[in-house]
Order: C-alpha cells, then sequence, then structure tokens
C-alpha cells in the first residue's frame, strides 16, 4: 500500500515539473516523412515502479528537420521527452523544451545518462524479453510506431 502510494506521488512530482518548465511557445512546423527509428529499448522496472526510460537512435531522411514532442504507450499515463543533465555535480533531468529536432539527413540518439524518452505512470512492470508499443509524436502530428526491446534490469553488459 505505502509502496504504490509512494508511485503516485513520484508521478504528481513530474507531471508538475514537466508542466513547470513547459513553454507554450508554438515550435516551427517540420517534416516528419523521413523518419527511421533503430535499436529501440527499455529496461525491466521492479514491480511498483512510476516511471521507465525509453532509449533509441532517431534518423530523419528527410531534407527538413523533425521535432519530437512526445509519445504514446499502453503501458504508460504519458511519454514525454527528457534531457539528463549534470547540474553542480547532480544527475537531473527534465523535458526538452518546445521537443527535440532531429536534423534534417541527420540522426540523434537518446541514450542512458542523456536524451530519453520517459515512459510516465507506468500501467504494470515491465518484463525482461517482452516488446513494448511505443508511438513517437511530432510537432506537426505526424506519429511513428516502433516497440521498446525490454532488457535485464541494471544491465550494464546486455544479453
Ligand atoms: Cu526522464
Amino acid at each position: 500500500m505505502t509502496h504504490s502510494f509512494r508511485s503516485a506521488l513520484l508521478v504528481v512530482a513530474f507531471v508538475a515539473a514537466a508542466v513547470g518548465a513547459c513553454s507554450p511557445a508554438p515550435a516551427p512546423k517540420s517534416g516528419t516523412g523521413g523518419i527511421v527509428v533503430a535499436d529501440a529499448w527499455t529496461m525491466a522496472t521492479p514491480p511498483g515502479a512510476a516511471v521507465a526510460a525509453g532509449y533509441m537512435k532517431i534518423q530523419n531522411q528527410a531534407a527538413a528537420p523533425a521535432r519530437l514532442v512526445g509519445g504514446l504507450s499502453p503501458v504508460a499515463q504519458s511519454v514525454e521527452v527528457h534531457n539528463m543533465t549534470m547540474d553542480g555535480g547532480v544527475m537531473q533531468m527534465r523535458p526538452v523544451d518546445g521537443g527535440l529536432e532531429i536534423p534534417a539527413n541527420g540522426a540523434v540518439e537518446l541514450k542512458p545518462g542523456g536524451l530519453h524518452l520517459m515512459l510516465i505512470g507506468l500501467q504494470r512492470p515491465l518484463a525482461e524479453g517482452e516488446s513494448v508499443p511505443i508511438t513517437l509524436t511530432f510537432d506537426d502530428g505526424t506519429r511513428v510506431d516502433t516497440v521498446l526491446a525490454v532488457r535485464a534490469m541494471g544491465g550494464g553488459h546486455g544479453h
């Protein structure tokens, strides 16, 4: 009981942080016709976990930049684009203001310790070996479906 209550509080804190950091300024339109996602994965979560992070390589083969603003997944209440930064020797993560630009004919890698997709309000634990569907949403309304492969918890050496 206490455990799930704490998880709920954590979600509230995340949402509050996201709202506070969110900019209402409209981002410029961008093309997403050439988005290719590779090596999408996440880590198995312990029971009661409120959040999980998704990692992947996002390639933009179009001649115009694309802007990733969030995502959708059946296992989470919401999906945000986050970045992890060192702030005075402390690791902090916050939503990426206005979305994440994938340059024209370029690529961005979401990986541990840096950019990631934050799955917030997990509906259930993620088990090693399963595939979690996730839809990336871009500022022009384009959606790109992919799946996160769930890797072993705390795996510094992936198998
Ligand atoms: Cu995060």
